[in-house]
């Protein structure tokens, strides 16, 4: 992904799914107006997720998502299957596509049980509509039991009724959007925002990572001002400052000598605090690190990162979680790690989760692991609260969030 462009995370995510052949990549390609999927006669053309980012109009900035077929055997078949059910987990708007000469097959009403039940907005196409003989629309919506809007004809190889679903799409896509922001509503305009950014072999050459980019452009947004230092220049900026700034945020790896050098009348709070929030599960973060104070020896926790980074020696997920979680407990934990679009369906043997800020998921991925380890009763966190806790600051870092505070009353 280039800088100039939107981060994936903020885009829309529209994925495609259905049977092998039935057209998901002929109707996205259709859709987009560009050859993004290889199409063939072959069924299981498609045998990996296709993510294509673009700008959708009238949407605006999109990842376009075509899927291997829901209905693929074999081992390999098997695998396939479960990645389009993966990428079903960071969808923001879902289009099933049906061959409209064969209708409904238990597979699509499976899956579509199951887009119904994460609440994801959704479309079904019968595609093909130039080979359909006899019209099927009427009878595949009281068997799916759809609103009129819910489904439509079209043909992927002539054109028929696409730019109907691209509408249809935009209007779904959209009326999910509520307004979320990272700091814009804690701060008010000439407000000074003093951001704490330490440059260690861990961060990447020459620029700064996405959430510390995202915090600085919402603070811009509210019209006040951003001013970023290392930790060991944050001292001597407070005191040079002419005035007491709103609020000073934090990498959390630097939370204990920032809380030491921040005097206690100025609200601290860490980005990876503000992003569980914007992410929608500060609270459960919030609850979940309590687990930590009851563990025993021989427990184990899951850590789970979103991204693939490259793994610096002194890793945080492997290395630095594990060994203050040991401190900190003084127990003999056991630890497991994913990373990606890797989670485990079953989360049943772990005691707690311990999750990245999840800078590269998108909300709707985020909300779904929470959800899995909600439904399974096992308490989640985020790294970053479990440093604050750890470090016995969480209470101060999050006093930026009255209704989350009380929790730790
Ligand atoms: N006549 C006609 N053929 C279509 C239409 N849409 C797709 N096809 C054909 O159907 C076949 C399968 O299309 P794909 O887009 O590859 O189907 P898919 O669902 O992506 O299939 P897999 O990737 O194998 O799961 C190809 O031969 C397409 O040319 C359509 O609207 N009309
Ligand atoms: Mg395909």
């Amino acid at each position: 992904m280039s800088m100039n462009q939107t981060p994936m995370s903020e885009r829309v995510h529209i994925g495609f799914f259905g049977k092998r052949n039935a057209g998901k990549s002929s109707v996205m390609n259709a859709v987009t107006g560009q050859d993004i999927a290889v199409v063939s006669e072959v069924r299981g053309t498609t045998t990996d997720p296709v993510y294509k980012s673009m700008e959708l109009l009238p949407l605006g900035p999109v990842v376009m998502m075509d899927t291997p077929g829901i209905d693929d055997e074999g081992e390999l078949g098997a695998l396939r299957v479960k990645k389009s059910y993966q990428v079903l987990n960071k969808t923001d708007t879902a289009v099933l596509v049906l061959d409209g000469r064969i209708g409904v097959s238990p597979e699509d009403a499976a899956l579509l049980e199951r887009i119904r039940r994460k609440n994801i907005p959704y479309m079904i196409v019968l595609n093909k509509k130039d080979l359909v003989t006899e019209e099927r629309e009427s009878r595949v919506r009281e068997e799916l039991e759809l609103s009129e809007d819910q489904i439509i004809s079209v043909s992927a190889a002539d054109g028929t009724g696409i730019a109907e679903l691209k509408e249809q799409i935009a209007r779904l896509a959209q009326a999910e959007e509520p307004e979320r922001y990272i700091v814009r509503d804690l701060i008010k305009p000439s407000d000074l925002v003093v951001l704490v950014v330490p440059i260690d072999k861990a961060a990447p050459k020459g620029r700064l990572i996405l959430p510390q980019q995202q915090t600085i452009r919402d603070i811009l947004e509210a019209d006040a001002a951003a001013v970023v230092v290392k930790e060991n220049e944050l001292r001597g900026t407070l005191e040079r400052l002419g005035e007491k700034p709103r609020l000073v945020i934090t990498d959390s790896q630097a939370f204990r000598k920032v809380s030491e050098d921040t005097p206690q009348d100025i609200l601290l709070t860490s980005f990876s605090i503000l992003f569980a929030r914007y992410k929608g599960n500060l609270e459960e973060a919030v609850r979940g690190v309590a687990a930590l104070d009851t563990l025993q020896d021989g427990d184990t926790i899951l850590i789970s990162e979103g991204c693939t980074h490259h793994r610096q020696c002194d890793d945080i997920g492997t290395v630095k979680i594990p060994r203050w979680i040991r401190e900190y407990t003084g127990k003999e934990i056991c630890f497991e790690t994913t990373s990606g679009t890797e989670f485990p369906d079953e989360l049943e043997k772990y005691r707690l989760v311990v999750h990245c800020g999840g800078c590269m998921l998108n909300e709707r991925e985020m909300r779904y692991r929470l959800a899995c380890a909600r439904d399974q009763g096992v308490p989640m966190t985020n790294y970053g609260i479990l440093i604050a806790h750890t470090q016995g600051i969480l209470k101060r870092s999050v006093q930026v969030f009255p209704d989350i505070a009380k929790i730790l009353e």
